[in-house]
């Protein structure tokens, strides 16, 4: 029998039509990124604050200065190491870590460093205690220093903090999701209800073990959560050349659980989507997909910038960049009438890229907040020379 796109939808769903998440499932067929299959009262994300929708737009600004003044210290030679931008991206790691709660868990990966920092970030951008990592950890990561998990051995991947709920990331792409699958096959078998989020690029699910663990996670209704940031590249290839269909939620059908398609340029669809994904897990019902459609602003790394301009063509680029995710949430808040007069017109970072952009398009206290933080790492101590060797080899051996 030969395949047609058609056939999918028509093998029988294991989860109920009366479930919004299955009638959310309806959308994965469209090509363009649609909202769910709830009615807009419906939506989690009408049940946000004021004081919180405020706070998701001064996140995506934390997010994008964290972007473009670590390319900015890199420039002026105060920084080494690859970076890899999470520009135009802001939105998917904003909302869909805005909504969770304190003991679940996430693994990023190279693509998401802020959601190290973002992660319990409600509990107060200063607590102490919040099950987050701090953001001076996080530049002292980055900085290589001895106080952080890398020590040094590399700037940006292998990072994470158990107490904090968070996986450490590695270089194997989606090696992290069978991982997180047993993290939480854990905590139920303990008596915990806690979700995990699994972030992952469009590229990485080609993988057998992504495929292995999600299966696992479906057939145990586990309750995990993969994120798939489909930025149209991995490295330099192209969508179409990585997998057959237009919309990669649909893939979902295949594991016989929800897939749900997100505007990863909107961080209220994110939350929107992510948290029908988490209450579902979370009562049990086990695990989705979330696609969140978004476009890679640069290279693959900062090392690629130059290539990436000519494998990819500059109108693919500029349209891809159209959406900026802050631009689209400062609209929302207008519309809502929690931005107004002068307070919507300040701040203007977006469509910027990190040689264009100043201080000034920034909150100043998101701008403190990350100076301090770098302060501090390029002032911490080196891991001594003579550590270079260990943990590599089996000691005493
Ligand atoms: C198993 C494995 N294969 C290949 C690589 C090399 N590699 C690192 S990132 C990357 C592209 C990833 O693309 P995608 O998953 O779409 O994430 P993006 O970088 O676009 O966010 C590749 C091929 C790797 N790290 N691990
Ligand atoms: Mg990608």
């Amino acid at each position: 029998m030969r395949w047609r796109s058609g056939n999918i939808q028509s093998i029988p769903k294991t989860i109920p039509e009366s479930n919004t998440l299955s009638s959310t499932l309806g959308s994965a067929t469209a090509d363009k990124p649609k909202s769910g299959g709830n009615s807009p009262t419906e939506l989690p994300s009408n049940a946000l604050s004021r004081d919180e929708c405020l706070e998701l737009f001064k996140l995506l600004y934390l997010t994008r200065y964290f972007d473009v003044r670590l390319i900015k210290e890199k420039r002026r030679g105060r920084l080494t190491g690859t970076l890899y931008s999470s520009h135009n991206q802001e939105a998917i790691l904003v909302g869909s870590l805005f909504g969770l709660q304190p003991n679940d868990w996430i693994s990023p990966i190279h693509r998401d460093m802020p959601a190290f920092f973002l992660k319990d970030i409600r509990a107060g951008w200063h607590n102490p205690n919040r099950k987050g990592m701090s953001i001076d950890e996080v530049c002292c990561q980055v900085w290589g220093k001895a106080d952080s998990p890398g020590r040094a051995r590399d700037n940006w991947s292998h990072i994470g903090k158990k107490s904090a709920h968070i996986i450490h990331s590695t270089s194997m792409l989606a090696g992290t999701v069978p991982v997180a699958a047993g993290v939480v096959l854990a905590d139920r078998l303990n008596g915990g209800d806690a979700v995990v989020l699994t972030f992952n690029g469009e590229g990485s699910t080609a993988q057998g073990i992504f495929h292995e663990a999600v299966n696992f996670a479906a057939v145990h209704k586990l309750p995990v959560i993969t994120i798939i940031e489909n930025n149209q590249w991995a490295y330099g290839t192209p969508t179409h050349l990585e997998f057959p269909l237009s919309d990669f939620a649909r893939r979902a059908d295949g594991y016989g659980i929800p897939g749900l398609i997100a505007d990863g340029q909107d961080v209220f669809d994110v939350y929107d989507k992510v948290m029908q994904a988490v209450e579902f897990a979370r009562s049990g019902q086990g695990p989705s997909i979330v696609e969140c459609k978004t476009f890679r602003a640069y290279g693959h790394g900062d090392h690629d910038d130059d290539r990436a301009a000519k494998y990819r063509d500059p109108k693919e680029v500029e349209e891809g960049r159209k959406r900026d995710p802050i631009a689209i949430c400062r609209k929302r808040l207008i519309e809502k009438g929690y931005l107004k007069g002068e307070a919507a017109k300040s701040f203007m970072a977006e469509g910027k890229n990190a040689a264009e952009v100043s201080d000034e398009d920034f909150p100043p206290e998101v701008v403190q907040y990350l100076k301090d933080a770098i302060d501090k790492a390029i002032k911490a101590p080196l891991p001594a020379a003579e550590e270079g060797a260990q943990w590599v080899f089996r000691e005493n051996a």
